[in-house]
């Protein structure tokens, strides 16, 4: 069992960390920039360590930096939460090569999912169903149009390397592709130093689901669920929600077990989560996530655990606490992002908080890292927390949200709760009737956004 373990993250997922192994009876050691001396998650650890200057390169991006904190303080294992350094597999390497233990995936599992031309061709080997595209990565323009002949308009150009939407281009017809095969190609230059390319069937009105896995790095994985998170705005989730509105218990169970099955096959360790698009009840594997997610909250409420606590247990060698038949759905549950951020155009809003109040009640949770008279730094992002409801079945959880957000206090900077209210009297939400371009859609019409 760990005795001590570093949090190499800040804000609302750092207390998340905390929390679970103080309730485990492990002591727990915060990192921190000059900026956040005092950040919530410096006092509620058991120790804390200043790691640098407010720039994230300097502090809690510095792999020097925080594993010198771990040398000093004696932790044995480090947590990443998500973000920073979570996917960074040579992080895991070096944390490995100083005796310690990286609480997520091997290096080897993170490279491989890193790289998405790697990713969906291991899916792809492991019967893990993908949206149709060439095989591997596209050098020439001529090759390109081949594939798009072949595979039928629109198809979407993708850099191997992209992410955040970045490096990502539509060609509509033939006479597009040209133009945004170079273009993927440069901002997959630009952005990750790495033009590669590939190509995949455009699909036009699809919805963002995500199947959580789990496995113990020994063969065993299980799946919990997804979660359906297509309300999206510019690549950045907004609202998630579990069950996905849209799947039935078959689709589930079928879908559920291909990821806990693939995951099983390559001794996967930890939490993960395979994301796919989901079109005319098929579904088509476009990414695997490597970490613990924002949204993980909700699949925590409908199962009934901690999959922090699970991610711990295994990074020691312990099996899960559940098996597959264990893990029943009760309910519905929904999150929602708060941000610092002023509507109509989400403009960052760092400032100090004049007043902080949380829900609370039955089926409620507020994470957040805020309280009375803190200072949101203007460093880092901007989300500063996030509400997650649970109830027994979706209505249920939409009252519950409506309900909630009417006793949060956010008082001295502006936040994104104005949008949920509007949100929730919207019959799209209430009927669960969305896809991945309906927010944007709906914040061009009523806010002028975009
Ligand atoms: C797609 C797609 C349509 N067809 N791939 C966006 C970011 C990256 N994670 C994958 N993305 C997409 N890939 C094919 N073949 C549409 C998107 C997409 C999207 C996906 C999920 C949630 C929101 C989105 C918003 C715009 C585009």
């Amino acid at each position: 069992m760990f005795s001590k373990i570093l949090v190499a993250n800040r804000g609302e997922i750092a207390l998340r960390v905390i929390r679970a192994a103080r309730e485990m009876g492990i002591q727990t050691v915060a990192v921190h920039s000059t900026a956040d001396s005092d950040a919530m998650h410096v006092r509620m650890a058991d120790e804390s360590v200043c790691i640098g200057p407010p720039s994230s390169t300097q502090s809690y991006l510095s792999i020097p930096a925080i594993i010198a904190a771990c040398e000093i303080t004696g932790a044995e294992a480090i947590h990443p939460g998500y973000g920073f350094l979570s996917e960074n597999a040579n992080f895991v390497q070096v944390i490995e090569d100083h005796g310690l233990t990286f609480i997520g995936p091997t290096a080897e599992h993170i490279r491989v999912m890193g790289d998405k031309i790697t990713a969906k061709d291991t899916m792809k080997k492991l019967g893990v169903p993908c949206v149709p595209g060439s095989e591997g990565g596209v050098t020439s323009l001529e090759e390109a149009k081949r594939i798009g002949e072949e595979i039928g308009y629109p198809v979407i150009i993708k850099a191997t390397a992209g992410g955040g939407g970045k490096g990502m281009k539509v060609a509509q017809t033939a006479k597009d592709m040209e133009k945004a095969f170079q273009t993927a190609r440069a901002e997959g230059k630009s952005n990750f130093g790495n033009d590669e390319v590939y190509i995949e069937k455009y699909l036009t009105t699809p919805r963002h689901i995500e199947i959580q896995v789990f496995g113990d790095g020994k063969g065993n994985a299980v799946h919990l669920g997804e979660r359906d998170c297509s309300l999206q705005r510019r690549h950045q989730k907004v609202f998630e929600e579990a069950p996905g509105p849209s799947i039935t218990a078959e689709e589930r169970a079928r879908i559920g077990k291909t990821c806990a099955d693939a995951v099983a096959n390559i001794n996967y360790i930890g939490a993960g989560t395979i994301e796919f698009l989901y079109e005319n009840g098929e579904f088509y594997f476009i990414e695997m996530n490597t970490r613990l997610q924002v949204e993980h909250p909700v699949t925590e409420a409908i199962f009934g655990v901690d999959l922090v606590r699970e991610q711990i247990r295994v990074a020691e060698g312990l099996p899960m606490s559940f098996t597959q038949d264990d893990l029943q759905i009760n309910g519905h549950a929904i999150e929602v992002r708060i941000n610092a951020e002023k509507l109509p155009n989400f403009a960052p809003c760092p400032g100090k908080i004049t007043q902080y109040h949380a829900p609370g009640g039955l089926g409620v949770r507020m994470d957040s890292a805020l309280y009375d008279g803190y200072s949101i730094p203007p460093f880092y992002d901007s989300l500063i927390g996030k509400l997650i409801v649970h109830g027994r079945d979706r209505p249920e959880a939409l009252a519950r949200l409506g309900r909630a957000l009417g006793e949060l206090i956010v008082d001295g900077v502006d936040t994104t709760v104005p949008l949920f209210h509007a949100l929730l009297a919207e019959e799209d939400i209430q009927s669960g009737g969305y896809n991945i371009h309906w927010l944007e859609h709906w914040l061009e019409t009523n806010l002028g956004d975009g």
